[in-house]
């Protein structure tokens, strides 16, 4: 059961190797009948970060062995069901990990330097009608405070490294990284950085790791990124922070209720927003098709998953 059309290879590939079902053909007031209908001989289930396997899902599903995600975050799975049940869980680390600090990097980059609104500022005839764009602030040199030193989180500080930009970082536990600072709060994390980078998983400890005393020690020239997860920040909060000017700005790849974003940020020239495209390549979406299409196989020849998440 493939949950949504997110990636056509994907789909292609699994309608060729097995029986595959699409939840997207079900009238969405037929749903419940439409899984009632397949429940006997659906034994694995497609998702993304977007469509999880909820309690609900799992229970309709008798004869469900495996969740394979496209996607390395897996919040939207209920994990202690799928233990509870015997459902193996697999997810798509690693092969996303340089495409998403990427991105981290291009975001806190273009926040600073301007470079969507410097874009639109040409594109709308204003730098011959109103001459030179403003000026902006230097990205090199700044201190980047990390929460979650993971590997997407590790590849973010590689990258900024090259930026002589010093690396801060807090997590639960401290790691053994010599050229890296450990704070052991996020609040102290962001009154020792000039850029916040979200980057750990979604659970129950980081749901709002990002709120308003935590974007107060940031300050008005701080910039909070955000290619976690939207519930990693408090939205209205942060909203309010940049619209007041306590929050010197964002750059974001994550909403709270994807795909609404807050429209306040429109109008704000130190936001950047982009549409949750951290691992939006073609080469990483198809190294994460392959590596569900991998899981997959694995599993019904019975040998080791290849990315076990349960
Ligand atoms: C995707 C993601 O946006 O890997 C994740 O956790 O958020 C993403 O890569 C998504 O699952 C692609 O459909």
């Amino acid at each position: 059961l493939m949950l949504h059309p997110f990636n056509a290879y994907l789909e292609q590939e699994l309608d060729r190797r097995c029986r595959l079902i699409r939840f997207w053909e079900a009238p969405p007031d037929r749903r419940d009948d439409f899984l009632r209908a397949h429940a006997g001989s659906i034994r694995a289930v497609v998702g993304n970060a977007q469509n999880g396997a909820d309690a609900k899902l799992i229970d309709a599903l008798p004869a469900l062995e495996i969740v394979a995600s496209f996607s390395v975050g897996i919040d939207r799975v209920d994990l202690a069901k799928c233990r509870e049940r015997g459902i193996r869980v697999t997810n798509t680390p690693d092969v996303l990990t340089d495409d998403v600090a990427d991105l981290a990097v291009g975001l806190a980059i273009a926040v600073l330097r301007r470079i969507p609104q410097a874009d639109r500022y040409v594109r709308a005839g204003q730098w011959k009608s109103k001459g030179d764009y403003a000026l902006t602030t230097r990205f090199s040199g700044k201190k980047v405070g990390i929460i979650g030193l993971g590997r997407i989180g590790l590849a973010v500080a590689k990258r900024v490294e090259a930026f002589d930009c010093p690396v801060n970082y807090y997590q639960r536990t401290k790691q053994a990284y010599p050229n890296y600072t450990y704070y052991p709060s996020v609040v102290e994390l962001a009154a020792n950085s000039d850029i916040l980078v979200v980057a750990c998983p979604l659970n129950e400890h980081t749901r709002h790791i990002v709120n308003r005393e935590v974007m107060e020690a940031l300050g008005p020239k701080g910039v909070l990124i955000n290619i976690g997860r939207g519930p990693h920040v408090d939205e209205p909060e942060l909203v309010s922070a940049l619209v007041d000017g306590r929050l010197g700005g964002a750059g974001l790849d994550v909403f709270e209720d994807e795909p609404n974003v807050p429209e306040a940020l429109f109008a704000l020239d130190n936001v950047v927003v982009v549409p949750h495209v951290g691992s939006g390549t073609n080469e990483t979406r198809t190294a994460m098709a392959d590596l569900v299409l991998g899981n997959l196989e694995a599993h019904v020849s019975s040998k080791p998953l290849l990315t076990p998440v349960v």
